[in-house]
């Protein structure tokens, strides 16, 4: 983006100096992220809101708004607009917020130390144990049927038959064995829509690039994107993490005949996210944790391969076939959690 035209939708934040530098900062999949740093050497987050993803951007905001005032002294604060909004929407019809740069902090897209994979189980499930009692119907829904599985199967089998790949042997053979595993994949959207397990607050994106650490000491800061705050199943949490931090190879690895389920790093995870929500989860909620971990991988391949079928609208891309590289990545991801599916469960087991 034109840095003239970001500096200008800076000047319309609460700010006290001039604009010294704007970079692109993070590895973030959906929002356009900035690190600005003011003249004062103070310096934020600027990030125009993903439109095609979130198609009412002042409910995200409101979201991440009360979810923040209900915790109280969350680390990730918004800065205000000068009319007191927090948010701002330009006149290139585009939504703009502005977070305060938390110093000393880093993300990982991948890490090899148990310390911070037991400190980012920590992280998402104190975050979860905090709104244990917020009530869930009162948030906003940002994306209808986010981790709804069986509707993300829909989505991929009418894409793949409206694309122009529908006769290609290679994708049709992935689409087959994707749909091979659709029965356990689901067991968790058919528990979400029977209600058969409770339905709570969830983060509902626990990448571990999600989480900031502080640099020295390696312990948690906050959980942030919070986008995707609303109801949803401890399980989908507790699943999207172990798929992100517990794999062998990073989510844009093409190294694919070596993605494999980190067993040390699934227990390193469980043990911190169990230490903090072991007692706020019911027995069934303990229960379904296992399925998470199987639909969360079989899930995203999906909608990676779904979004490759459609042109890529939805997750940002450095080269043409990078959604089909990242679904295959989940795939093999996935056919690896299935076969030590027994060892994870005892895992899961040993932490409750
Ligand atoms: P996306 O939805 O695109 O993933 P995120 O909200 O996760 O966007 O932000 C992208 C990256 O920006 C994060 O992974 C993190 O590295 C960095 N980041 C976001 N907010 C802050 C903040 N308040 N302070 C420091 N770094 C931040
Ligand atoms: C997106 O925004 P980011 O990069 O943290 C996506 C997640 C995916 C993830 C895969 C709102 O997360 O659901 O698991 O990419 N977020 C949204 O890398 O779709
Ligand atoms: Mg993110």
């Amino acid at each position: 983006m034109d840095k003239d035209k970001l500096k200008e939708i800076v000047l319309n934040f609460n700010i006290d100096s001039s604009v010294e530098s704007i970079v692109p900062f993070g590895n973030g999949n959906i929002n356009t992220t900035f690190k600005i740093t003011l003249e004062s050497k103070k310096s934020y987050i600027l990030q125009k809101i993903n439109k095609y993803v979130f198609k009412q951007p002042e409910d995200v905001v409101e979201n991440i708004t009360r979810v923040i005032d209900y915790i109280g002294s969350y680390k990730l604060s918004f800065i205000k607009t000068k009319d007191n909004k927090n948010f701002y929407f330009g006149d290139d019809n585009e939504y703009y917020r502005m977070y305060k740069f938390i110093e000393f902090s880093t993300t990982y897209d991948k890490t090899d130390n148990q310390e911070i994979i037991y400190n980012a189980g920590k992280a998402f499930g104190s975050f979860i144990k905090k709104l244990d009692l917020y009530p869930v119907y009162s948030l906003h829904t940002t994306i209808k049927d986010f981790h709804n599985t069986k509707k993300r199967y829909v989505d991929l089998i009418n894409a793949f038959n409206n694309s122009s790949y529908k006769d290609n042997k290679f994708i049709k053979e992935i689409v087959e064995e994707l749909l091979s595993v659709k029965d356990v994949a689901t067991k968790l959207s058919i528990l979400e829509e029977k209600q058969q397990i409770k339905t709570r607050v969830i983060h509902n994106d626990t990448k571990l690039n999600n989480v900031l650490f502080d640099v020295n000491s390696n312990d948690y800061i906050c959980v942030i994107d919070l986008d995707t705050i609303m109801g949803g199943l401890i399980a989908y949490d507790f699943g999207d993490a172990i798929r992100s931090i517990a794999s062998t190879k990073d989510e844009t690895s093409i190294d694919f005949l070596n993605i494999k389920i980190d067993l040390e790093k699934t227990k390193s995870f469980t043990k911190g996210f169990m230490s903090e929500t072991k007692n706020i989860l019911t027995k069934e909620e303990k229960e379904s944790l296992i399925y998470g971990v199987i639909s969360m991988p079989v899930e995203l391949s999906i909608r990676f391969l779904t979004d490759y079928l459609l042109g890529n609208p939805y997750f940002k891309i450095k080269y043409q076939n990078q959604n089909l590289d990242r679904c295959l990545n989940q795939l093999y991801l996935a056919k690896d959690i299935l076969k030590n599916i027994d060892l994870i469960k005892k895992i899961i087991e040993e932490e409750q």
